[in-house]
């Protein structure tokens, strides 16, 4: 069970299931690399894992996935051979914690041996000054009774993957006192090296072995004398240098000769750096504060603020927490944490979108494959930008059988989301020079996309968008969803906007650019689109229909559905999902489009969305709650948004997200969530509730 406090959360559980919830719950990390919170022995069905930014590999026919690297900082005791574990049946007392001011991992874990109290105290973070760092300080004391036990430490190579194994040609060496791998993924053949050393701080009997990636130490306990180990490991890949065993033998050279204070300090001070621009301080209101903090900490740490060799990274649906969702990029960044980074970090938020520039080639190979022209991104970008997102998504935990989705080729929204993202960014900072690095040349193409997909309907006079998928993923395949056409004529809109703008910054500039992408047609088309774009207006009531013929659906409850589904683990969408028939939606969608073009609409249609939709909508993702409460702000109810709040920021903490999409795992943490949640406490209920917030 977790407690959560001022900067720290704890947990005492100690099955399978709460290894795998504090996995996430105690993450730590630093945007290169990330740790889960699992206890240093923990094996491959805990879940350990160190995720690597931006480093993906494929397994034969496996989904291309994150690398999962070795762990330099595996651990264990043993007592006559036989480790000491949480599946230990002489556990007496065990909790973690994480320290989320300063991502330090904590845990206690006693055992009772007969006459003897053994405790285990380790603590370690990755740095954040020296990013591909891992520093851990672990002691081992026994209480009441002398014993004689073995302490290891080694390189584990041992990791869990999703769909893996990633790395093979394993080399171990020793150089000195440190223990050094290198190995490769396979399909690219990324080397991947890993260095470790450890220290031990010891008076007495002590007899030491070090062999291939392992170190271990025979040691005599007693009350009065506790071993303290300290171990340095160092992580490098090819994508960050040539030679990355040499610098990975470096990082540790140096790691030992600053020892463990010095480190600690130096991480520590990049963490203060972080929150002296970060913070939010509420006042009044101790839980949103606390929860708040640890949402921030969560983006924080996944944030890519270094620079690789091949390119801007970006951030993946489900953080570095694991190799859920491919460990790709979705909209998520763009509609969901870029607001708070664009707040604090603008820089990161510049980096997100020169991501996607250098992800265009991608983004029109997509869009040729389905027959149009322009740019049509990934809905799961990875390092190149061709699409990981595949056609069965989802597999059906009736038949095992993995079931068509539409989400790869008819969420067209996603080149859109982009376009808005460029667009806020450049409101907000003034930073128009990103038009010309490719931002403009993006844009346009993302309209040339939609004006390639778009069709015209001689019966009604206007261009509409058919066969869509819109943020609701239950429902595929619908006509005019409100949402992607309210984004598509935004981008019809910019991209008219930023011809103008590049035009009076650097004409020569823009003529260029317009001549080498050929665009002239497409101007005078998109101009002769614009006025006649369909975008669904509110009827009567107020009520926008969020596609058509979404009215005609069966209206019954999300009880209803919920009572017709026979497997926990079962799909709502999809062509035979209790959902798709219904009038009960996945997550936001007509109100997240009134969320986003609040100035567009009136209050009166802000709320009778608001209470048409949120009882029909599941919140089955973790991008639902915040949309439900900024939209509610707008209309001045806090009191109603509150609970949407307290439900977005809750994710991560109580680790209350989806684990399952029919048999496909969906786990990790929810960086969305984690931005949602500050976009509702700054720009929903701070007006309100007159919390005070700064950027010291
Ligand atoms: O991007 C989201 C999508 O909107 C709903 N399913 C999960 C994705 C990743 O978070």
């Amino acid at each position: 069970m977790y407690t959560l406090h001022d900067w720290t959360i704890i947990d005492d559980g100690r099955d399978g299931q709460a290894a795998l919830e504090n996995g996430n719950r105690l993450l730590i990390g630093n945007g290169y690399l990330a740790k889960r919170g699992t206890v240093e022995e923990a094996d491959a069905s805990c879940m350990p894992s160190i995720i690597l930014s931006g480093v993906y590999d494929k397994c034969g026919d496996l989904w291309r996935e994150p690398v999962n690297a070795p762990d330099p900082l595996f651990t264990v005791l043993r007592l006559d051979g036989v480790p000491f574990t949480l599946a230990s049946e002489n556990l007496a007392v065990h909790e973690q914690s994480l320290n989320f001011r300063y991502g330090v991992y904590s845990r206690k874990t006693t055992w009772n041996i007969e006459n003897v109290r053994l405790t285990v105290v380790s603590e370690r973070f990755v740095s954040m000054d020296d990013i591909h760092l891992l520093c851990m300080k672990y002691t081992v004391s026994a209480a009441l009774d002398c014993l004689s036990l073995e302490v290891e430490t080694r390189i584990n190579t041992d990791v869990h993957d999703l769909n893996g194994p990633h790395m093979g040609s394993f080399q171990f060496k020793i150089k000195g006192q440190t223990r050094t791998l290198i190995c490769e993924t396979l399909e690219k053949k990324i080397p991947i090296a890993v260095a470790a050393e450890d220290e031990i701080n010891r008076n007495g009997s002590l007899y030491r072995s070090i062999k291939g990636n392992r170190s271990s130490y025979l040691v005599n306990l007693d009350g009065s004398n506790p071993v303290e180990m300290f171990v340095y490991g160092a992580i490098w890949t090819g994508l960050d240098v040539d030679d990355p065993l040499a610098e990975a033998e470096k990082s540790i050279l140096r790691a030992k000769e600053a020892g463990w204070d010095r480190l600690y300090a130096a991480h520590t001070a990049k963490w203060d750096a972080i929150w002296r621009v970060g913070d939010i301080v509420i006042e009044g209101d101790d839980y949103a504060q606390k929860a708040l903090r640890y949402n921030l900490y969560h983006l924080h740490i996944i944030a890519p603020r270094h620079k690789r060799r091949c390119g801007n990274l970006s951030i993946p649906a489900r953080g570095l927490s694991g190799q859920t969702y491919k460990g790709a990029v979705f909209w998520d960044v763009e509609m969901f944490i870029a607001p708070y980074f664009l707040a604090t970090e603008p820089k990161l938020v510049a980096q997100f979108i020169r991501y996607r520039i250098e992800t265009l080639p991608g983004a029109r190979r997509k869009a040729i494959e389905y027959g149009f022209r322009g740019a049509f991104f990934a809905w799961e970008s990875q390092e190149t930008g061709d699409d990981a997102c595949t056609d069965f998504n989802v597999i059906d935990v009736f038949t095992g059988r993995p079931v068509r989705t539409y989400f790869r080729d008819k969420q067209i929204h996603i080149s859109a989301d982009i376009v808005f993202a460029i667009k806020r960014y450049i409101d907000a900072t003034g930073d128009f020079a990103i038009l010309k690095e490719g931002g403009l040349e993006l844009i346009l193409e993302v309209a040339r996309f939609y004006l390639s997909s778009i069709y015209y309907s001689p019966e009604h006079t206007r261009y509409e968008a058919l066969d869509v998928v819109g943020p609701d993923e239950y429902h595929e395949r619908v006509n005019n969803n409100v949402f992607t056409n309210r984004m598509i004529h935004m981008v019809f809109e910019t991209a008219e906007a930023a011809i103008e703008l590049l035009k009076e910054k650097d004409r020569a500039f823009s003529e260029e650019l317009l001549l080498k992408l050929d665009f002239s047609k497409d101007l005078s088309f998109m101009r002769e689109v614009i006025p006649r774009f369909y975008v669904p207006q509110p009827n009567g009531q107020g009520v926008i229909e969020q596609f058509d013929g979404y009215f005609r659906l069966e209206d019954c409850s999300i009880n209803a559905v919920r009572s017709r589904v026979r497997d926990p683990k079962e799909y709502w969408g999809g062509g035979n999902g209790v959902a798709s028939t219904t009038r009960i939606i996945k997550q936001a969608d007509v109100v997240t489009m009134l969320a986003l073009f609040g100035d567009d609409y009136p209050v009166f249609v802000k709320k009778a969305n608001l209470a048409f939709y949120e009882p029909r909508t599941e919140h089955g993702s973790s991008l639902s709650a915040c949309m439900y409460a900024l939209l509610a702000c707008e209309t001045g109810d806090s009191d109603w948004a509150y609970p949407f709040f307290v439900k977005g920021a809750e994710i991560d903490i109580a680790g209350k997200g989806k684990l399952f999409a029919g048999l496909v795992s969906i786990g990790g943490t929810h960086p969305a969530a984690n931005g949602g949640t500050w976009m509702t406490a700054i720009q929903g209920l701070e007006t309100d509730l007159q919390n005070i917030y700064k950027f010291n």
